[in-house]
């Protein structure tokens, strides 16, 4: 069985999303990706690896996957009958990997990850400006269409989902683009995003008691 290693609200929810969208059954761990503890069994999180960073897939041969782009298409490619990513060879693909790093690197990597993990002591003025015009790239896209990639769900909604959610608490109102707030409002009405927030809310609110 896959095993995911995640931290409630953090990146690793677009896998969870993933994985439930897909109907696969998994088994996850909570890494606190502060402490560096697997929360379960007490280890170290760093023995499973070496980036001390979520998602982490454990693959069913014992292999570790990590990298949100990989570890969220390999969950696609696990159940291709779930169509959370077009097929390799279809331009398609392309365009899922295209929106895969463009949320990786441009909104998670470039604002919310330094806006969570090293708090605002004023450096982050200029990424502040630079994420309102980034966020006019989905948003342009998504008044004109109803997800990211061709007709349906793939797993770069989810992974956008994700970094959606965050914004707010980055302190970033997503009503200023209601093509945003519209598709979130779309996304979180889908049973699987819902139940897998709902999951992963109340795991941190219990880690917040
Ligand atoms: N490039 C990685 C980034 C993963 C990442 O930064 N995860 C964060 C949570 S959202 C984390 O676990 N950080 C802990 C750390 O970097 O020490 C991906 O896209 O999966």
């Amino acid at each position: 069985m896959l095993q995911l290693y995640f931290f409630p609200m953090a990146c690793s929810l677009s896998s969870r999303i993933a994985l439930m969208e897909a109907g696969i059954e998994a088994q996850y761990h909570l890494a606190h990706i502060w402490t560096k503890q697997v929360v379960d069994d007490g280890s170290d999180f760093l023995g499973v690896s070496p980036k001390g960073a979520v998602p982490v897939l454990a693959l069913e041969n014992g292999e570790r996957l990590t990298e949100s782009a990989a570890v969220l298409q390999y969950i696609a490619d696990v159940k291709p009958t779930a169509g959370l990513a077009p097929a390799f060879g279809d331009p398609d693909r392309y365009r899922l990997q295209e929106w895969l790093s463009f949320i990786g690197a441009e909104i998670h990597k470039a604002f919310l990850f330094p806006t969570f993990w090293y708090k605002d002591d004023g450096s982050l003025a200029k990424p502040r400006v630079r994420i309102t015009q980034t966020l006019s790239v989905p948003s342009a896209h998504l008044a004109e269409h109803e997800f990211l990639v061709g007709d349906s769900f793939t797993v770069a909604d989810a992974h956008l989902t994700w970094a959606l959610l965050l914004l707010r608490p980055a302190g970033v109102d997503i009503a200023q683009w209601p093509s945003l707030s519209a598709y979130l409002g779309r996304m979180q009405a889908r049973p699987a995003v819902r139940e897998a927030i709902a999951t992963e809310m109340a795991l941190r609110k219990a880690m917040a008691a």
